[in-house]
Parts: C-alpha cells; sequence; structure tokens
C-alpha cells in the first residue's frame, strides 16, 4: 500500500525528482494540499539550517510528520559559493537563468571549475528530526548545455560523464545526483524503521 509522506518544497522539478526515488511506496503530499499556501521561510545561513528550518515550520503548522531539502551549488574557486544562496544569487527570485550568467561571468578566466551540489534533507518523525546528507561532484562547463532539470543542471557535469545534468533523464540524473543520494538514505532509514 502506498504510504504519503510531507515534503516541504514549492519546486515543482524536485517534486517530481523526488517522487521518481521514492517510486509507488511512498507518495508525496505538498503543502498546499495541508492548506499551507505562503512562501516557507529558509532565512538560515547553512543548507542544515534552512533544511531544519522548513521541515520545522512545516511540522508546527501541520503537525504532520514531514521532511525538506535544502540544495546548494559550491564552487571551489568561488570559496563554496553560492552555496546556500544558490536560488537567490543574481536576483532576489529563483531566476536560474540569470543565476547561470551570474556564475558564468564570475568563473570567467579561472581554470579550477570543480563544484559540487550539496543536498540536506531534515525528516521530522514523531517530534524528532533527523538529518541525511547527498553530495555529488563534478565541474562547471563553459556554457549551458541541454534542457532537462532545472536550475544549475546545464552547467555541471558530474565526474564520470561528458554531460550535464540538463543532458540527462530524470533517473540518470537521480542515480549519481545529490538529491538522489539523500533521498535514498532517507528511505533506506524509513525502510529499516520499518522492519
Ligand atoms: P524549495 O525551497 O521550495 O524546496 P528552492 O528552489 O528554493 O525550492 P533550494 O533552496 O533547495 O530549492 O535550492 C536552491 C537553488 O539551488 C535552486 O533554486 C536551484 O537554482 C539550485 N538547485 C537546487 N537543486 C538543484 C539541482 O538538482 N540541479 C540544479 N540546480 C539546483
Amino acid at each position: 500500500m502506498t504510504k504519503k509522506l510531507l515534503f516541504a518544497t514549492n519546486n515543482a522539478h524536485k517534486l517530481s525528482e523526488v517522487q521518481a526515488v521514492l517510486g509507488d511506496t511512498y507518495t508525496l503530499i505538498t503543502p498546499r494540499a495541508c492548506g499551507v499556501t505562503e512562501e516557507i521561510p529558509e532565512t538560515q545561513p547553512t543548507l542544515e539550517g534552512n533544511a531544519s528550518q522548513k521541515s520545522h515550520y512545516l511540522y508546527t503548522r501541520t503537525q504532520i510528520d514531514c521532511f525538506a531539502d535544502d540544495t546548494g551549488l559550491e564552487v571551489e574557486a568561488l570559496g563554496g559559493a553560492p552555496g546556500v544562496h544558490s536560488a537567490r544569487y543574481a536576483t532576489n527570485g529563483h531566476d536560474f537563468a540569470a543565476n547561470n550568467r551570474l556564475l558564468l561571468k564570475n568563473l570567467a578566466g579561472k581554470t579550477n571549475r570543480r563544484a559540487r551540489f550539496r543536498t540536506v534533507i531534515s525528516l521530522i518523525e514523531g517530534g524528532e528530526e533527523h538529518l541525511f546528507e547527498g553530495i555529488v561532484e563534478g565541474h562547471i562547463i563553459e556554457q549551458e548545455i541541454g534542457s532537462e532539470g532545472f536550475g544549475y543542471d546545464p552547467l555541471f557535469v558530474p565526474d564520470g560523464f561528458d554531460k550535464t545534468f540538463a543532458e540527462m533523464t530524470a533517473d540518470e540524473k537521480n542515480s549519481v545526483s545529490h538529491r538522489g543520494r539523500a533521498v535514498r538514505k532517507l528511505v533506506d532509514y524509513l525502510h529499516n524503521r520499518e522492519k
């Protein structure tokens, strides 16, 4: 039987990526479906802090067990930027094209293009918090390639591949991605706990 899991996100791309990893064991439900229509705050200085803030906020609003993820792109030559500021790197909104342009501008002339995506998931279950992390290492290319995925995907080539995340199917991206890895740890935890 499919179990329901509340996921604290407003990002439809994330929702479908995470649902694909969960398969049909769990069905994700959105904050909106639980009557939470306002933007969930994420004002902390770290990915861990933001993931935790989002899940606690939603739990306080709904009293339903839930999880949130926060993700950042950490670029070596930029001292780990944009990191926790990945969504609002170039503008105050989630402008993926502007973020990508700024990233390329800030990396212009730099030979070190190493970068990684890092996802932190915070699960609130029975009032207790559990954190799960997923990381994928790779590099930033010189211009956008591909139209799948979202965010910085057209600029990121994971190690071991010669194509960007935006050239991959959702399954292929999930098999190596930061979020795929973190969600599989979450699923392992949920399965083991049910044994
Ligand atoms: P929610 O907080 O509503 O879940 P969000 O888009 O704000 O959605 P994050 O704060 O976790 O999500 O992510 C910050 C930014 O990092 C996001 O806006 C994208 O630009 C980028 N990002 C996150 N995951 C990504 C991925 O898998 N591929 C490419 N870029 C990603």
